[in-house]
């Protein structure tokens, strides 16, 4: 056996005798593929934030939310939590589209949702989260900077449309993409004010994906994206006829069909103003 491998296993036998002692070993359980990001405190409680890759990133982020009594070391699990992230700009402040937070299904401990960063700063730096959450009809509140790390791929677009207000698309699924028909969900949300980005219903996004690497060739069998009432969300079929480097082009259009962003994709036009990346 190498010691790569050996290494952690003493670290799993070491864990899992410190932890027989108290009875949280299946909570432990409850925390399967996630990675801690970081934890927020106040003198009552420490709000433990997790994900899938242990960051955050620009873009959309599943994130799973634990709160720790301090005094007994116990979980919490009858909170209701409402959380917003802000970020601070040179000359104001604002907030970006997110989910409610909910107990995760079938989790004693869990709470879940999502945030959608549009964007960063290059260090990481620029936004904080305030979790604010009530327990037995007590109110409490915990603040902290966070980190967002620019993601490589443009997975979110910010932008204005033709109509004069400001629009975000995320991509959403597939997170893990395959050669073959892929189930495509994107949000789409508008600034509303500042604070406020509620999901916008009805619209229209056309799909062309390319591969600008070969020839800007595209795919068949797509169909374009059409809000889904059940999710809130933009579904489509994505076709991808081999791996590599994908540009999803797009256009936002509105219920009375007016384009708001994007062109088609054309031999002069290589490329819509309005598109999200992916590479697999
Ligand atoms: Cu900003």
């Amino acid at each position: 056996m190498k010691l790569t491998h050996i290494i952690p296993l003493i670290f799993i036998t070491i864990f899992s005798v410190s932890c027989s002692t108290d009875n949280d070993d299946n909570i432990v359980n409850e925390l399967d593929n996630l990675i801690k990001v970081q934890n927020l405190s106040n003198d009552k409680h420490t709000i433990e934030l997790y994900t899938t890759s242990g960051r955050f990133y620009t873009g959309y982020n599943t994130i799973s939310v634990r709160i720790i009594d301090n005094a007994t070391k116990s979980y919490i699990e009858n909170a209701s939590i409402d959380w917003v992230p802000v970020m601070q700009m040179p000359t104001m402040q604002h907030s970006c589209p997110k989910s409610e937070v909910s107990k995760a299904s079938d989790k004693e401990t869990l709470y879940e949702g999502y945030i959608i960063y549009q964007m960063t700063n290059t260090d990481g730096s620029g936004w904080s989260l305030t979790i604010n959450y009530t327990i037995d009809d007590v109110e409490y509140t915990v603040t902290d900077t966070i980190t967002v790390l620019q993601n490589e791929l443009q997975n979110v677009s910010s932008f204005m449309g033709s109509d004069g207000k400001r629009y975000v698309v995320a991509l959403i699924e597939p997170s893990n993409p395959i050669i073959g028909i892929n189930n495509l969900v994107v949000g789409l949300y508008t600034m509303e004010t500042m604070m406020s980005f509620p999901v916008v219903e009805d619209y229209t996004l056309t799909l062309d994906p390319r591969m600008p690497g070969m020839g800007n060739h595209s795919s068949p069998n797509n169909t374009d994206l059409s809000f889904n009432s059940i999710d809130n969300m933009y579904h489509a079929n994505l076709s991808l006829t081999m791996t590599g480097y994908w540009i999803l082009n797009l256009k936002l259009i509105d219920s009375e069909n007016t384009v708001l962003k994007g062109e088609d994709v054309t031999e002069e036009n290589i490329q819509s103003s309005l598109y999200l990346e992916l590479e697999f």
